[in-house]
This record gives C-alpha cells, structure tokens and sequence, in this order.
C-alpha cells in the first residue's frame, strides 16, 4: 500500500487522495498509489468512476525533483498514465492551488478536469532548464489547440481557472468551497448520464500551423534568449505530427531526458534549490519569533522611496510616507498614481485594487507620524550626513524596538546604526530599481542588528513577494560590489581600444540582458557619476583617470534620458551607435597618451565576468555572505546574470576554479596587483581541487 494516496469508496464512485508534503510532488509512492488506486477501481464493480484530489494546499506541483537525477523506480509517470489512458471508467481530476508540470500532466490525462476557481496552471519545467516529459507536449495540443498550448509549454507561464477552462483544459470550475463533493457529484453525473472515460491521447493533433510554430521560436529567442529547453518542446510538440501518441510520448521522455542531462538544467535545478537555501539562515533558528509588522514607514520620496511604498502596499501593509514637504509628497502621490493607473488601463490590474493600495498610504511631512510604525525604511539622498541625522531622528521619534532599515547602496549601515542611538534594531534592506518590480531584496545584517530583526526582514521580504538574500555590510554589498568591478574593468577596456557597442555585445551574447553601457545609459550616468565620486577617495589614479562617465555628465550626456550617453537614442528610446562616444574616446586617448589596441571576445567576456568571480570569492572568503548561493541568487535576479549559467560561483565551479585562477594570474601580470589578486579563497580552493560548491 501507498503511504501517500488514500483509496475509497463512497456511493459508488472511488477517490484517490493523494497526501505527500509539501507539494505533492509525484513521488514514487504516488505514483505507485495512483497505479493501485486505478486497478483497484477497475476491480471493483460497483465504483463507476475515480476522483483524483490532494490534501493539502495544492494539487500535484510537478515530478519530485528531489528524485532527479537518481534511478526512477517503478512504476514511472508514463506508465501511471498509459494506466488511465486505458482505463475502462471516467477518471477525473479534483484540483486545486498550483498544477504545475508532471501535476499539470496527471490532470490531462484524467478523462475529466474540475478546478477549483483559484487553480493556477503551468508548465513550469523549461525554468528548469526541461519541457514537460509526462506527455503535455502531445496532450495539450490535441485539448486546447496549437494557439494555446504552445506558449503555455514553451514559455513556463501560469494561466488561471478561467482561462483554462476556455482553452478547453478544464471542464467545470467548482462553485462553491467544497471541491471533494463538486467532484464526487461531477463523476456521479458522469456516470448518470453514461459517459465514459475519454483519453486525450485518442485525440487527433490539431490542423497544423507551421507559422504558428516560426512565430514562436521567433518569441522564443526573444524572451527565452540563449535557453535550450523551450525549443526542445517545440520540438517534441513538432512530433505528435509525426508519430502516432503512444511513440511521440516515448521520444518526449527521451528529450525531457537529454535536457535533465545538460548544464542548463543542472544550472537551473541549482538555482531553484540555492533560491530556497538561502531563506534559511545559518545560525538562526528556523522558529525564531519574528516581530509583528503592521504598519510600515518609508522616509524619503524619491524613485526609490516611491518603489518601496508601491511594493508595501501592493502587498496590503499600511504605509506612512514621510517626504520632505508637501510639493515633494504631491510629487510621489503622482507619479505613484501614473504607474497604478497605466496598469488598470493595460488590464493588469482593478481600479478597486488600486484604490485599495492608495487608501493604505498615509503621507506626511512630518517624522513624528511614524511613531506607530514597526518598520521605517530610509530612502532619503545617498549621503552620509544626511542618512545619519536622519536616523537620529528616527532613533528618537519611533518607539524602541521599531525596525530602522536603510535602502542605502553603499554607505556604512554600521554608522548609521550608531547616529540612531538604538544599534540592535538598525538594519539594511535594499530594494533594486524599480523597487516595486525587481525581485531582489538584499537584507543587510549591521554589526549589532539582533537576530529576531534578521528573521523578521526575511519573513517581511517574502510577504511582500520579493526574494531576500542576507548580506554583511560592506561597501555595495552584493550585487553593486561586484558590479563595480565590472564596470571598472569596462572603463580599462575601453581605455584599451574595446568599443563600449562589441563590449556590450559580448555580454549579450552571454546571456545579459543588456551590456554594462547600455544599461549605464539606462540607470543614468549621473547616477554612476555620483557613485564614483562616493568612491573616489579611494580610487587608484587609473580609476580616476577613466572618467568616461564624468566626460558626458559635464556635457549634459546623462543616458537614455537625455537622448544621449555612450549611446544616442531616438524619441522612442531606441539605442543607436553616439559618434560623440567615438570621439570622446580618441580624444582621452590621446590626452593620456594611450595606445588603443584590438581585443578579443575572449578577453572582453573573462575580463568582465572574472572580474565578478573573483569578487564573489572576497564576499565569501570575507564572511560577508555565508554560502555562495547567496551570491548566485543575487546576481540573477539583481544584476540578470543568465540563470541558465547557474550564476556566477556556479558558473565558475563549471569552468573550474584552477582554470580561472590561472586565468586571472594572467590578467594579474598584464593589469596589476591592484586589479587583479587573486581572492585568498579562489587560490585556496583552486589548489584543493574543488569548487565553490563543496
Ligand atoms: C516536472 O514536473 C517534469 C515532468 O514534466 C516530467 C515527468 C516525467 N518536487 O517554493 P516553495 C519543495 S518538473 C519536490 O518554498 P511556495 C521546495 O523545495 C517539475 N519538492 O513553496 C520546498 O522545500 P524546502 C515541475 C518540491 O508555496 C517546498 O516544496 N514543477 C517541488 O512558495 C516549498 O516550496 C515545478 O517546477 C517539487 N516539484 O511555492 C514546480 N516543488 O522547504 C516547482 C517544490 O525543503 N515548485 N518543492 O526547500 C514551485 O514552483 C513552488 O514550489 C510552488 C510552491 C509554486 C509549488
């Protein structure tokens, strides 16, 4: 008997419940108690139907991944579903919560679908570097037609109840709260009514689109750039044209395979685990009490300030928003209500919601409203005097115990700690632009931060649907500490003949989204200007002198928002090469006395992406993270580091670290001790044979 899936039988018709925490992924024992399950039904006269149904808060989440990569022990998806495919008797699905990948799949090869009415349905197999290997690729498309099924098997987006329904995935959606008794009724209508079982793999293919199928590997190669997996579903769909069901299906499993075995997978599997790693935090206990957040205050109205009120009340939190004065107020109420009201016109979002939002926001000039918060974040100017009497004003006007976070980039989060007068309670949390987008929230642990506070920033950060990740303090913590090494190693390049249009490139190519000048032009290059000036105290003489960014500030060139930067751009912000770039380039070099030489992709790609590796390998070797996931997760999802990459410790593990090492014993030689040391914990794990990844 199955330890996870419950038989019975109540007037006639037999349900399966399946019961297997958290997710009720299709372990072996499910799938060894659906096979039971359906010979039981099939032995037994007297049941009409089955109804498949979990406990718990969702149905079927998708194959165990724990189980990957190990032997699949008897019997697998494939054959549970062959089962149903021939079963003599309807066979309905009962779901609710998330019904994603191999669940999605058991569900399609039921005979009947009743949803609950906030079901959400995906496949989201291709973010694991796979396509669906359980038959969707071959069900889908004979349920719900060419037009739906392939973004939906390609792409790893969910769709709701409703929507499934009128892709004919669905076939009833339960009205009231009571699934198991919608569903029981539903198979007990079935069989009033004869009707019986009705395999989706009996189905014919729909008619054939072959645009339909170049449309969307031209979509593909836009939003899934440089990603193996959802063309292999393409394929496999290709071959339900092909092949009769039953060998389609074979050949399906054989590519879901093939993916599993490649390094996007393996990247991406790492980054699903190190996504959840680093929600636990060593040395906290996992049942540490975390402090009530009720009402949180955001003081500062800036862009910044303005996302992370967005984000706060977007996830139901009251908020006090505490601006300069009224005109600056008025000013963030606005530009709030702009980005609010363009969703409510693009669909995305009600006008209800959106009042719903701006009713929780409270605003006032005045710091002493904030005295019933139990969170203040600061986003106020990125300047040091200014943020420290600001959080002496905090440290007064909040009752002690309240939470004080800065949204600082790179100022010391230990100074501000002690300008507050309450050290314990000051912390970091700082939120990626746009603030209220972005998924990335790094959580800064200050010196004397207590541990309750840490729990309750990484409670707080999932509440409001960001993904935390904890940092120490250090200048930029993660993902701009490392970038600004990037962006140095770009300004040497440049210096050194590269042009800023093929350095980008190469990084495209990469996977980036965007090459560090493009996204320079995007971020402001006054904003970068400001950053280097912060830094310029300890900047080398070369540093300095590759003052590209300050060159185009003085010439009012700020980026994308003045039309020009290392790019020009047109009214509709399209990028084309700035000749103004060209010469600014030629003139420094002759300046400086410079010679400008051709170089390579190869020396472009390591020069950049090393030079984050090994800052990486300083963050850790300095305990300023505990574990390279924290690293990976951040620069994934702050930075765009391709996840098909696995981020880059992972990445760097794959290339092997004595290969970087030596790599970056080169570029020592060529560039200098100050650019290029080697991290202490690179060379040491270099010469132990391992990687970041024990
Ligand atoms: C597939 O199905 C292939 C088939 O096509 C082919 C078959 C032949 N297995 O995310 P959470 C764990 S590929 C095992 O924090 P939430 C997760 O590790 C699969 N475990 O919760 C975590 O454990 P821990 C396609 C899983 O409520 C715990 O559940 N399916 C699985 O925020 C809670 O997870 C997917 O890719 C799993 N499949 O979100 C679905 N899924 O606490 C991936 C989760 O020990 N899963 N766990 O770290 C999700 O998207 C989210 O977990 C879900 C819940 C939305 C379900």
């Amino acid at each position: 008997m199955s330890q996870t899936v419950t038989y019975s039988v109540q007037d006639g018709i037999a349900e399966a419940l399946i019961d297997n925490p958290p997710v009720n992924a299709t372990s072996a024992s499910v799938r060894q108690g659906l096979a039971e399950a359906i010979r039981a039904m099939e032995a037994d006269p007297s049941v009409k139907a089955l109804v498949v149904r979990c406990a718990g808060k969702t149905f079927i989440a998708g194959a165990d991944i724990k189980e990957f990569g190990k032997p699949m022990a008897d019997p697998g998806l494939p054959e549970v579903m062959a089962m149903m495919d021939r079963a003599s008797k309807p066979i309905i699905a009962a779901v609710h919560g998330t019904v994603l990948g191999g669940g999605f799949e058991v569900a399609l090869a039921c005979h009947y679908r009743i949803a609950d009415k906030d079901t959400r349905f995906g496949f989201p197999e291709v973010k694991l570097g796979l396509m669906p290997g359980g038959g969707g690729t071959q069900r889908t498309p004979r349920l719900a037609g060419l037009a739906a099924a392939l973004p939906l098997l390609t792409e790893g987006n969910q769709i709701g109840a409703d929507k499934a329904l009128a892709s004919n995935l669905i076939d009833a959606i339960a009205q009231g709260g009571d699934l198991a008794a919608e569903a029981r009724a539903f198979a007990g209508q079935l069989a009033a009514q004869g009707k019986g079982p009705r395999s989706a793999a009996a189905l014919p293919m729909p008619a054939d689109d072959p645009a339909l199928f170049e449309e969307t590997r031209k979509t593909l190669a836009r939003k899934m750039r440089g990603q193996t997996a959802p063309l292999r579903a393409l394929e496999a769909v290709r071959l339900g044209y092909e092949l009769p069901f039953d060998e389609a299906v074979k050949r399906e499993l054989a590519i879901f395979r093939e993916c599993m075995a490649g390094p996007q997978s393996k990247a991406l599997r790492h980054l699903f685990a190190a996504e959840r790693e680093v929600a636990r935090i060593p040395g906290l206990p996992a049942d540490m009490p975390v402090r009530d957040i009720e009402r949180a205050g955001v003081i500062g109205l800036g862009v910044m300030g303005r996302g992370i009120m967005m984000a706060l009340a977007s996830a139901g939190l009251p908020v006090v928003a505490i601006g300069l004065d009224q005109s600056h107020i008025d000013a963030a109420m606005k530009a709030i209500t702009k980005i609010w009201s363009s969703s409510v016109a693009r669909g995305s979002m009600t006008q209800e919601a959106m009042d719903k939002r701006l009713a929780l926001i409270t605003t006032s000039d005045d710091p002493r409203d904030l005295s019933a918060t139990q969170l203040v974040i600061e986003a106020v100017t990125e300047d040091l005097e200014i943020k420290k009497a600001v959080f002496a004003t905090l440290g007064q006007v909040t009752q002690p115990g309240t939470i004080l976070a800065s949204n600082t980039s790179f100022l010391n989060i230990d100074t501000l700690a002690q300008a507050s007068g309450r050290a314990e309670d000051v912390c970091g949390m700082h939120f990626f632009n746009p603030a209220h987008v972005m998924r990335l929230l790094e959580n800064v642990r200050a010196g004397q931060t207590a541990p309750e506070i840490v729990a309750t920033i990484m409670a707080l950060g999932k509440r409001i649907g960001k993904l935390p990740v904890l940092s120490g303090v250090c200048d930029g913590f993660i993902v701009n500490r490392m970038l600004s090494k990037r962006s140095r190693e770009g300004f040497f390049l440049v210096e050194e003949g590269a042009k800023p249009t093929d350095i980008d490139k190469v990084l495209l190519s990469y996977g980036f989204p965007m090459g560090p000048f493009a996204l320079g032009d995007l971020a402001g290059l006054d904003v970068q200007a400001a950053a280097r000036k912060a830094r310029a105290a300890s900047a080398t003489e070369r540093e300095l002198r590759a003052d590209f960014v300050e060159q185009m500030v003085a010439e009012g060139r700020l980026g994308q928002k003045t039309g020009s930067g290392w790019y020009s751009y047109d009214e509709n912000r399209k990028a084309s090469p700035n000749p103004l770039t060209d010469q600014m380039i030629a003139a420094h070099a002759q300046r400086h006395g410079l010679t400008l030489r051709e170089i390579g992709e190869e020396e472009i790609r390591e020069r950049l992406l090393y030079a984050m590796v090994n800052e990486g390998a300083k963050l850790l070797g300095e305990g300023i993270v505990p574990r390279p996931q924290e690293i990976d997760v951040a620069m994934v999802n702050g930075l765009g580091w391709p996840g098909y990459t696995g981020g880059p410790m992972h990445w760097a593990d794959q290339i092997g670290l004595d290969k970087v090492l030596a790599t970056i014993e080169r570029f020592r030689e060529q560039q200098g001790d100050a650019y290029w040391t080697p991290a202490p914990l690179l060379a040491q794990y270099a010469g132990e044979g391992r990687g970041f990844y024990a």
